[in-house]
């Protein structure tokens, strides 16, 4: 994947993109794009993990000139220890991004803010039920103060095994305890990673392997798991909802605000915040129509799923939606932000603010975002956004035209509702072969490949097949750029599944959310594989994330394998320098956990082995074509 000069029609598939790309290059703005141009060729001792800068005897490059670091440490050690490292950073954002939002319901319960509050009472009752917190006849914010130690707890050393284990199946439980990698607490693992790849610790590359799904384990189904569940029972369980997305959801004659980031925390805020009245009535006051909230990436999956507010674009087309010149205000919260925004937002009128002190932008404003202030810097962000609307440069504003209708909104509970309350219909479309199996397609854009080309691809081709997909974060926007999340679009499905959507009303397609709520995905597996009595490395189930870039993407990956279900990348992690870990990646992780990742860069081939390793399983389980 050498990144050459590539014409705009290679670096996007979508118009809107491509429209803002030529903007970008008549307007002198430099995009990923371009960085990428300049930083090719990558290092190849990088790029295959050969390299290393733990300590400073080094830094140490493998080759076969020189096979071993100063201290000793060959290719496979050093190849282990980098993506040990790399999914730790992975699993710590995520997992902090939960630890937030345990703090949030902690001040809630006990009553330390006002600006937030339980809005789905019958989940937090339910989920303190799960997981053995008295709730009869005890007031709401008791067992709120309740939940939130237990979540707390998940972050500890004081726990053999997480709150969520609960949920997981038995027979995966036994896999984990006699591999030793029963995930414990979030922060020991990660904390662990850093201790084991330090000179001198875990010199055993398949040891570190072993400790990396683990770690990864603590991500999903505690990080993830507790931000997910915390953000439905703060900000309410999603249920089906219309919304749109590209960037023709910027509009003209308002004034315009992105939300980007991930934590609902700040989000939901500045969501109030444009309907306040007062603040509609200051920014007519401006000469503006009104005020416009879009969403960027995983923020914008949260708001989507929760409250329909319009998607502007994927993570690819952040920097573009700034190139429209019709962005007054962009407030992020943390990950995934590129800190080239700012530089972006300097040509045009466009103000980046930054809201939490752990994410900082030199150039950005910062408003910082407290429990107990949320409400008022919300309105803070938004007033500041309205005063930039008179410096809006008329001559330099052109935004793509069109808008795409999509369906989003499909957590567990509102899916389960939507069959009538149990998972009967869908076992019995898997059993009979009507959906052949489910694949969940996650993750990231990343300029090496065509934008969405291989995320929009797989999808298409999978749902051919009678495979259901299920969709998060930058991958929403993709499938629902090419029509894919609406009901009509099982027109392009295979006849199995276009029978079984068709009946329920569903999209072939389904967004289940942000990455964190990728969790919800493995509650599902879990719970189909309890249905069946059988393990979820049994299930003719797959996760794919074709154009992934992030180290949480490769944390996320790393969690699925490890509770298994095997995982399409479209490229390999930084780990091609060591056979012995590629191979064990590749093959040797389906011995010991029933599950293991395969590489694609091609999305029509990609389909071609998930679909073999879900008639593999169809088999199996006994179940025929
Ligand atoms: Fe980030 Fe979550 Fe990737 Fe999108 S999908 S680029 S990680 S925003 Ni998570
Ligand atoms: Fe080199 Fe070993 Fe130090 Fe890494 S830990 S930089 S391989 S001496």
């Amino acid at each position: 994947m050498a990144a050459v000069k590539k014409t705009i029609e290679e670096k996007s598939i979508w118009d809107d993109a491509r429209q803002m790309l030529r903007k970008a290059e008549r307007d002198g703005v430099e995009t990923a794009w371009d960085r990428l141009e300049q930083q090719t060729p990558h290092c190849t001792f990088c790029e295959s993990g050969l390299s290393c800068r733990n300590c400073t005897m080094g830094p140490c490059r493998i080759s076969k000139k020189a096979p071993l670091g100063v201290c000793g440490a060959d290719g496979d050690v050093i190849v282990a220890r980098n993506f040990g490292r790399f999914v730790a950073g992975g699993s710590a954002g995520h997992s902090d991004h939960g630890r937030d939002c345990i703090e949030a319901l902690h001040d809630v319960a006990h009553g330390l803010t006002r600006d937030y509050t339980i809005k789905d009472e019958a989940k937090l009752l339910r989920i303190a039920g799960e997981l053995g917190i008295a709730t009869e006849g005890r007031p709401l914010l008791e067992v709120a103060k309740d939940l939130s130690a237990e979540f707390y707890t998940n972050y500890s050393s004081l726990r053999k095994e997480l709150s969520f284990s609960c949920r997981v199946p038995e027979k995966r439980k036994q896999i984990w305890r006699d591999l030793g990698i029963t995930p414990r607490g979030v922060d020991r693992e990660i904390a662990e990673m850093m201790h084991r790849t330090h000179m001198g610790c875990d010199n055993d590359a398949a040891n570190t392997m072993l400790h990396s799904a683990r770690t990864c384990l603590a991500d999903g189904w505690a990080g993830s798991m507790i931000a997910t569940e915390i953000s439905d029972i703060l900000f309410g369980t999603p249920s089906p909802r219309k919304s749109k997305v590209n960037l023709g959801v910027i509009k003209e004659d308002q004034v315009n605000i992105l939300v980007h980031g991930h934590n609902p925390i700040v989000s939901e805020k500045i969501v109030e915040a444009v309907s306040d009245p007062e603040l509609i009535a200051l920014a007519r006051s401006k000469g503006a129509a009104g005020i416009n909230l879009a969403g960027l990436c995983c923020t914008g999956n949260e708001l989507m799923m929760r409250r329909g507010i319009p998607m502007a674009g994927n993570h690819l087309m952040t920097e573009l939606a700034i190139v429209t010149g019709a962005v007054e205000l962009i407030v992020v919260d943390y990950q995934c932000i590129m800190p080239s925004l700012v530089t972006v937002g300097n040509c045009y009128h466009t103000k980046m603010v930054t809201t939490a002190d752990k994410a900082k932008f030199t150039g950005a404003e910062h408003v910082k975002f407290e429990t107990h202030n949320g409400a008022a810097q919300a309105r803070k962000v938004v007033r500041m956004a309205i005063e930039r609307f008179p410096l809006r440069n008329k001559a330099r504003v052109e935004i793509p035209q069109g808008t795409v209708d999509l369906i989003t909104g499909f957590s567990n509970e509102s899916l389960l509702a939507a069959m009538g309350g149990t998972l009967t219909p869908l076992i019995e479309a898997i059993k009979g072969g009507k959906v052949r199996g489910a694949v969940a397609i996650v993750g990231c854009n990343n300029p090496k490949y065509r934008q969405d080309h291989c995320n929009v691809n797989l999808a298409r081709e999978l749902i051919k097949k009678d495979i259901l997909v299920l969709v998060t974060g930058c991958v929403t926007s993709a499938t629902g750029k090419a029509g894919l999340l609406v009901p009509e679009a099982i027109e392009m499905a295979g006849p199995g599944l276009r029978e079984i959507c068709g009946s329920l009303g569903i999209p072939p397609v389904l967004h289940m959310g942000s990455c964190v709520d990728n969790a919800r995905i493995l509650q599902l597996a879990a719970l189909l594989a309890n249905e069946l009595g059988v393990d979820i490395s049994d299930l003719p189930l797959a996760g794919s994330s074709p154009e992934w870039y992030s180290e949480k993407a490769a944390a996320i990956g790393t969690y699925c394998v490890a509770s298994g279900i095997y995982t399409h990348l479209g490229h390999p992690p930084n780990i091609t320098g060591s056979e012995l870990v590629t191979n064990l990646a590749l093959e040797g992780l389906d011995t010991l956990l029933g599950a293991c990742f395969g590489i694609e860069p091609d999305p029509f081939k990609a389909a071609e082995l998930i679909d073999k390793r879900i008639r593999q399983k169809r088999k199996g389980l006994g179940l025929g074509e």
